[in-house]
């Protein structure tokens, strides 16, 4: 009679947990030591930990597997299974997306927070459309404006070179006349290396991932708004998962959000106080570049409620009103 010995047994147990085992690529476009990053990893790590290894997510980061931009398309097929995008990405989509790209709409994290849980449902239902669920929802911090020389008002800025990262920070280049070329993080340092750009907006974050201080001296701190990054899973394969694995990812995934929001918070200020230790002059902005900045997010809060029409209007009247 055939008889398995315990290490064959103990074998053919490894090898039927090794063929249970599911593997998801969650590739992103930011480096591995920005919190967004950190964030994902435990994220992921979690997951790992809570379904004994039953579903293991490997996190690309900085854009190694995908480009920033590609990265929703490379969930919504399932080339990857989840992904991290930064929603204002795509705003060419459907004007949900852009929402929290609108300067000046929400200038704080408590405002922030407001708009993203007006936007949530409408933002989720666009995404399901598309066979994505969203994980989970993580804020960048306020932006500002980081220019060469220094920076008195918008006129300062005619006629330079300025990185944009969304359809929206194109557009203010476009407002305030000065000339947009899309680059997307991974390249931002080289770009300014070069001198292919003179000024940009983003957070303190991305200023001293890129090693911004190196190349650029000013940062203006004008708050123009607070634009989030969604951790998305292809709809198929999270539906493939069993009910435990689900459970344990839909937990890991509202720890992570509530993780990320209190962690972006706690960040800004060490972000400003990294910059400011290595050389970067930190500006409160002149009333003058407030206001004209103010001007520019006026114009496209206009724009963007006519584009998004009467839902539009429904989610913005529900911020205001919370
Ligand atoms: N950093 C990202 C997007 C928004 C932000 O703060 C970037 O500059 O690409």
């Amino acid at each position: 009679m055939f008889r398995p010995s315990f290490a064959a047994l103990a074998l053919s147990c490894l090898a039927a947990s090794a063929l249970a085992q599911t593997k998801w690529d969650l590739p992103t476009a930011y480096p591995a030591n920005n919190y967004h990053t950190e964030n994902i990893a435990l994220f992921a790590k979690d997951v790992e930990a809570a379904t004994g290894g039953k579903l293991k997510i490997t996190v690309h980061a900085n854009a190694s597997l995908f480009k920033a931009p590609e990265i929703k398309r490379a969930v919504q097929s399932g080339q990857a299974q989840a992904g991290e995008i930064l929603l204002a990405n795509f705003a060419n989509e459907n004007p949900i997306y852009a929402l929290d790209g609108v300067p000046f709409l929400a200038t704080t994290y408590p405002e922030a927070k407001k708009l993203y849980d007006a936007s949530k449902p409408a933002m989720e239902k666009l995404l399901a459309a598309q066979g994505i669920k969203v994980l989970f929802v993580v804020p960048w911090a306020p932006q500002g404006i980081y220019s060469k020389k220094e920076v008195a008002s918008v006129a300062d800025l005619r006629g330079i070179k300025w990185r944009a990262y969304s359809p929206a920070t194109a557009k203010i280049a476009e407002l305030i006349g000065a000339q947009p070329v899309q680059i997307q993080q991974a390249e931002l340092s080289a770009a300014m290396a070069t001198g292919v750009i003179e000024s940009y907006m983003s957070s303190a974050s991305t200023g001293y991932d890129t090693k911004t201080y190196e190349s650029l001296k000013n940062f203006y701190d004008t708050k123009a708004g607070i634009p989030k990054n969604a951790i998305l899973v292809n709809a198929k394969s999270f539906d493939a998962l069993d009910a435990t694995t689900k459970a344990a990812v839909t937990k890991a995934a509202a720890d992570a959000e509530a993780r990320g929001w209190k962690v972006a918070i706690e960040k800004n200020d060490e972000y400003k106080r990294l910059l400011a230790e290595r050389g970067m002059k930190i500006h409160q902005p002149s009333a003058k570049l407030d206001t004209d900045m103010r001007q520019v997010g006026g114009i496209m809060q206009a724009d963007w409620l006519k584009a998004a029409g009467a839902d539009g209007a429904a989610i913005v009247d529900a911020y205001k009103k919370n």
